[in-house]
This record gives C-alpha cells, structure tokens and sequence, in this order.
C-alpha cells in the first residue's frame, strides 16, 4: 500500500470498514506504523488509531501509580537515591568511560518523517580589542526522538475511552492528553520532570548468543536473556531496583551503513521480555536499536506494545539507538550508568551523551 494515502486514510473517521481493515493490515508494517504515528500528532480522533493502541497485557487502568502516588511525574527516575547512586559506584573499577550514544549529524536513520537539520551562523566582524569571533548553531529536529533518544512519560500514551475524547488518551500515572496538551510544550511529564539517572547498568549481549546480528522482527526472548546472562557470567539476583537493563542485537552496526534497513523495522524485546523487565523495576531500557522492542511485533494487531506497557503504564524509560561497541570491546557487561536528560520543558524525551563507567 502506498505510505502516503495510509498516512492520509489513517486521519479520516469516514473510509469505508473495508478500507479500514486494510489500513490496519498495512500498518503493521514499519512504514505504515511509522505513517501511523505520524499521523497521531496530526489528528487523535481517529478510530483506527484507537483500535491499533488498545492495552496489550492488561486493559486495568495502571493509575494512580502504586509507589510514587497519583502526582507523581518522574517515574521509574524516583529509584535514583544518594544509596542507589552509590551502590552503582561499586561497579566501577578501572574508571574508564565508554560514550554509548551516538554522534548526531543531518544524515543518522530517523524513524519516520522525524528531521535533524543543524545551521552555523557564520563569522562575521570581529569584537573588542581581542577581536574575538564566534559561532552559534541552528538546529531544528523532534529533539528528543531522534538519533541516540531518551523516551520521556509524555512520549507514548493509549487511547482508552471514546475516539477523540482527550480526556481519555492516557499517559503514565493517568495523566490525559486534555492536561498536557499545548503548542508550547507538554504540560505535564515534559522531560524536565526525570531525576538525572545515574545507576547499576546490565547488558544483555544477544548478537553474540546468537552469533551474528539479530534480523528485522526476530523477537529476544526471555530464555535468550537468561541464556546470555549465563554466558556473560552474570546473575539475575544480581538485578536490583532501580537499574537499567540493556539489550545488544547487533543490529545497530546498519547505523549510516544501510540506513534503509535499519530503519525497514528492527529485533528487539517483545511483551514476554517486556513482562519481566516490568517485574524487575528498573529505573530504565534500552537497545542498539531505535526502539528497543521487536518491529514488527509477531502480534500483527499490535503496534510498540512494549511502549505501552513500560512506558505509559510503568514509567520505566527507553533510551534508543545506543552503541555498546566499547564495552562489548572490552567485556564489561555490568558499569554505572550516567545520564541527565536536557531539562528541556514540556519535551517528549531527550537527546544527550550517556556514558558508561566501568
Ligand atoms: C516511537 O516513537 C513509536 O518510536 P521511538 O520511541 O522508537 O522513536
């Protein structure tokens, strides 16, 4: 099917029931997911977006949130406390710093129409007796959702009630869309809200469980965790509150090689993974790959369940598009994580420099 009548399709409530089904049928695909997403920025009263966003492991309302209360805006962050920060200062050893984001530059994979455009002012008179001269940058992007991405509370949410009634799109703790909508930025779970991260990190190699790079739609599963935790010498008991769980599938290695494929869809987590993540409360996930979970899902009526059920309903973050290749280098699977997502207000995630310390 052709990407842009899906996108144009997908905004109006008045296609036929036959044309509806195969808009659903095409949006299973990544570009008719990403055509669809597109779309829910433009429109969200749309009947089919309702019905591709319906809760996957559980239709319960997951609001108030059970430990942090019904106010609460910062999530699975609120794990980050003085003791959390220095027990994951017990995983550094030799002090060396790994960068795992990537560089940011106009040419890097980006889901969708998503865009990242940089422009310097040029030098021009010099100032002062020093004849100083300088440089600033334009940049126009979905700051936080492109290139190495922080997924906020605000980013993904599910529509519950009747079609276009924002006060029932959902977001984490039950916010609606009614209270955070505005042009101007969110006005509830912008970014701003997330605590600086700085914690226990676990890294899942599965690419060299696998022994090669992980395909588009090959889903990890929870033996394939357990079975590269054995191999990596690590323990499960060894996860605690508040960590962050990462998961290598190779398949960033496409990364401004073959971007086309890259972007085509992605292995990743699906909602079995995405079930015990949940149990073990990390503060946050994330992968090599730009959305961590399986795309498409094997559930062909499901679109980024596993944003729903971490994101939206557990507050758990989703930081995207990452490189392991130095840690993976040196064989080091368990460091302290550090990152303070760009206190941008009312923004749906961040861009940013995580690092790595072992
Ligand atoms: C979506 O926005 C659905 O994906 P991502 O968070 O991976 O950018």
């Amino acid at each position: 099917m052709d990407i842009s009548r899906l996108r144009r399709e997908t905004v109006e409530s008045d296609a036929p029931d036959s044309d509806r089904r195969d808009i659903l049928k095409a949006a299973t695909l990544v570009g008719g997911a990403a055509a669809l997403f597109g779309a829910m920025g433009q429109q969200t009263a749309s009947a089919q977006i309702t019905q591709v966003a319906a809760p996957a492991l559980s239709d319960k309302p997951w609001w108030p949130h059970p430990k942090w209360g019904k106010d609460d805006q910062a999530g699975a962050s609120n794990w980050i406390t003085p003791a959390k920060v220095l027990d994951a200062l017990k995983s550094i050893k030799d002090g060396k710093i790994h960068r795992v984001g990537r560089v940011y530059e106009s040419k890097m994979p980006k889901f969708g129409d998503r865009t990242f455009n940089i422009r310097i002012t040029p030098v021009t008179a010099s100032v002062g007796a020093n004849r100083l001269v300088g440089h600033d940058e334009f940049v126009a992007t979905e700051i936080g959702q492109t290139g190495t991405q922080f997924d906020g509370l605000g980013h993904i949410g599910i529509q519950m009630g009747k079609d276009g009634d924002l006060q029932e799109v959902r977001f984490y703790n039950g916010v609606t869309e009614f209270e955070m909508t505005s042009p101007y930025g969110l006005l509830k779970l912008g970014i701003e809200n997330c605590k600086p991260i700085f914690t226990r990190g676990h890294l899942f190699d599965i690419e060299a469980l696998k022994g090669k790079m992980m395909e588009v739609g090959e889903e990890i599963k929870l033996a394939d965790v357990r079975a590269a935790m054995q191999k990596q010498g690590m323990k499960e008991e060894d996860i605690k509150d508040g960590d962050a769980l990462f998961f290598n599938t190779g398949f960033g290695a496409l990364w401004m090689k073959n971007n086309d494929k890259f972007n085509s869809g992605e292995p990743g987590i699906g909602l079995e993974v995405a079930k015990w993540l949940i149990d073990k409360n990390p503060c946050m996930m994330g992968s090599d790959c730009w959305a961590t979970e399986v795309v498409p899902n094997p559930d062909k009526n499901l679109i980024f369940p596993v944003h729903s059920e971490v994101i939206t309903k557990h507050g758990i973050y989703n930081h995207e598009n990452l490189d392991f290749t130095s840690l993976i280098a040196d064989r080091k699977y368990q460091f302290a994580y550090i990152f303070s997502p760009a206190p941008i207000r009312g923004a749906t995630g961040s861009n940013g420099g995580p690092i790595a310390v072992t």
